[in-house]
């Protein structure tokens, strides 16, 4: 009975106490008294997710999570790096092995559902893509009738192949590749004519073959591939962490502000950047961070289009255009949520 009273006292002072650090769910918790958090990330492609020899991991997906670790402890490492491929990331974030995955996945109805996962901002607007080898002289994946196809299973990608080819009414032949190193291996050494992924995971992939100009990518998006971070159904509050995070960084690239330039701000009367730089405070307080959270990604890690072009686009050896990755304010579909 005593029990019992004690209970409802908490619930009650867990309601009262609202918003914030108070009322954090088990996952935020946990990983605010463990001091650092895991991050589920591919085994490695060129400009996502990828360990150095250094053994430390780099990469537009391992920026997410950085940044994520800095808005939590102002510290880039304190977050582990747990790679998985595609087919046993799913397991990993349900049964706790991970609390987020930053590794290309795609956001759909199922997984938002049936799985238990929440998505954040997509960061990378994507579509499926076919690469061939040159030689083959194909021109358009209408071409690809008989062809046999690497792939990797546990994915959309292999759903969307199947969808492709049985609505073109082309016959073609699956190689299924868990390993990413293996499927690339395959492909490269001539083990399938075609080789379909998430069309910047296979431009990520030509740019580290040993004769990129040998192959090319099909004009064709097959797909839309919305990849993001995602977390487990149940803890909103480590939700919330991870989509204000990404919104910061974009946010900032809107207001103009990097790495680079971020202490220029030191005297602005912009009320928007006041607010997400910290010199007003109350943004991190609501979502249980330092009310700095924002300037310190922005200092440590950078803003939206700074981890885009290092990572992915002018700045790497990928190249890929910001097109729909692009700030909606130039055309593109990336927007932040307003902060106040
Ligand atoms: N976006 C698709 C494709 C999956 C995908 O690209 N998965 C990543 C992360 S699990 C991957 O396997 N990348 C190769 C790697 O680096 O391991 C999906 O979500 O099903």
């Amino acid at each position: 009975m005593v029990l019992k009273m004690v209970l409802a006292a908490a619930a009650a002072a867990a309601v009262l106490a609202g918003s914030g650090a108070a009322d954090a769910g088990a996952t935020l918790d946990a990983i605010k008294a463990r001091g650092s958090f895991k991050c589920g990330v591919g085994t490695g492609t060129p400009g996502f997710h990828y360990p150095g020899s250094d053994g430390v991991w780099r990469g537009f997906n391992v920026s997410i999570c950085r940044a994520i670790a800095v808005a939590l402890f102002n510290d880039p490492n304190k977050v582990e790096f747990v790679p998985f491929t595609a087919q046993q990331r799913f397991p990993a974030l349900q049964t706790g092995e991970v609390d987020i995955l930053s590794n290309n996945t795609t956001w759909t109805l199922t997984r938002d559902s049936q799985l238990g996962f929440n998505f954040g901002p997509t960061v990378f607007y994507d579509g499926q893509g076919f690469m061939v080898n040159k030689k083959l002289g194909v021109k358009s994946a209408k071409q690809l009738g008989g062809a046999t196809v690497c792939v990797q299973p546990g994915t959309t990608t292999e759903l969307n192949l199947t969808d492709y080819f049985r609505e073109h009414k082309l016959q073609f032949t699956s190689v299924v590749i868990e390993q990413v190193a293996e499927l690339r291996a395959a492909f490269f050494g001539g083990r399938c004519d075609v080789y379909t992924n998430d069309s910047s995971a296979l431009a990520a992939d030509r740019s580290a073959a040993t004769n990129p100009d040998d192959y090319i990518v099909l004009p064709e998006r097959i797909s839309k591939e919305p990849l993001g971070p995602l977390v487990r159904h149940g803890d909103d509050q480590w939700f919330d962490v991870m989509k204000w995070t990404v919104y910061a960084m974009i946010e900032a690239e809107e207001f103009g502000i990097k790495k680079t330039n971020l202490d220029s701000f030191a005297n602005t009367n912009v009320p928007q950047i006041k607010r997400l730089l910290g010199m007003e405070p109350g943004m991190g307080k609501a979502l249980g961070l330092d009310d700095k959270f924002a300037y310190n990604i922005i200092k440590t890690i950078g803003n939206y289009g700074d981890i885009f072009e290092t990572n992915l686009g002018a700045g790497s050896a990928i190249k890929l255009e910001r097109g729909m990755n692009d700030l909606w304010t130039r055309g593109g579909m990336q927007y932040a949520i307003p902060f106040r």
